[in-house]
């Protein structure tokens, strides 16, 4: 067995405190189509080096906020109740240690035991969801912490939230959106109002969890997920977006989840790693200023 890979492997090892831990979670327990999202954070971390460390929007060298890449979660033999604990408890130790925590799916599910951690520090915190699905199941094949009912396992926890590139969801979702006057940012309305960034930043009020289901974006740029919707975001209009949140509110955690790797398709998992540095990018650009990144 090979060493578990780390996020732009002996690259990021610039020896400063790290402040960003990389936590991978590979579950792949109730996929519902086109299995493989045990090995997304492997095939993400396993492309990473090919990033350039020096970044090409922001100009710095992003390593020097400190990344560390932490052991897989191992969830042999555990039910999804107790995967969503270990996730939570793996979370609540990297924030105890003050860092900003990457969880890599894995499915879906993984987000709910990372809320769960990040609510005991951030009460207000409001979930930013970019998604072709709405996953506001009640359950899905009789598994309430199924991938499909993510979102509503967080609106049971009262978290507030936003969901961004939406193209795919069931009657019952549909009528629940409607009853609860909820205004989901579907692919139509993100493409026929030009100010759906401005709308999304004015509708958080609190601390952000950015969860990425790499299915929200287009196929085309991203066809290693189980289910490839077409007609997805784009890269610019997923990095426009998560610019202006990272920018105007505060970014306190996020993942990147439903990544299955597909033989041919290695372009993928290298975008989710570049997804993932210019985030980073971002919420560590003030602490980066004026030094290209370098202490
Ligand atoms: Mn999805």
């Amino acid at each position: 067995m090979h060493a578990y890979p780390s996020f732009l492997a002996e690259e990021a090892e610039v020896g400063v405190t790290p402040r960003v831990s990389i936590l991978s979670a590979p579950l792949a327990a109730t996929v519902s189509w086109g299995a493989g999202t045990d090995q997304g954070p492997r095939a993400i971390l396993e492309a990473s080096p090919a990033l350039e460390v020096f970044d090409d929007e922001l100009l710095q060298e992003t390593i020097w906020a400190g990344i560390e890449t932490l052991a897989p979660l191992d969830f042999a033999g555990c039910s999804l109740e107790a995967v969503s604990e270990r996730i939570c408890q793996a979370v609540g130790e990297a924030l105890a240690r003050d860092r900003f925590p990457v969880l890599l799916g894995g499915e879906h599910s993984v987000t709910t035991g990372a809320v769960a951690a990040l609510l005991r520090h951030h009460p207000d915190l409001h979930v930013v969801q970019i998604d072709a699905h709405l996953d506001l199941r009640d359950s899905y094949e009789d598994t309430l912490l199924s991938h499909a009912a993510v979102m509503r396992r967080l609106d049971d926890l009262a978290v507030p939230f936003t969901q961004v590139g939406i193209r795919s969801f069931s009657q019952e979702e549909w009528l629940l959106v409607r009853e609860r006057g909820w205004q989901p940012f579907f692919m139509h309305r993100i493409k026929a109002e030009a100010d759906w960034i401005a709308q999304i930043v004015a509708e958080i009020k609190g601390p952000v969890y950015l969860t990425v289901d790499v299915d929200g974006l287009d196929p085309a740029i991203m066809p290693a997920t189980g289910t490839p919707e077409p007609d997805g975001m784009g890269w610019t209009m997923a990095i426009d977006l998560i610019r202006a949140i990272v920018r105007e509110k505060q970014l306190v955690g996020m993942d990147v989840v439903e990544f299955a790797p597909r033989p041919g398709a290695e372009h993928a998992a290298f975008l989710a790693a570049k997804l993932i540095y210019r985030t980073l990018g971002y919420r560590f650009a003030s602490l980066l200023a004026g030094q290209g990144g370098r202490p």
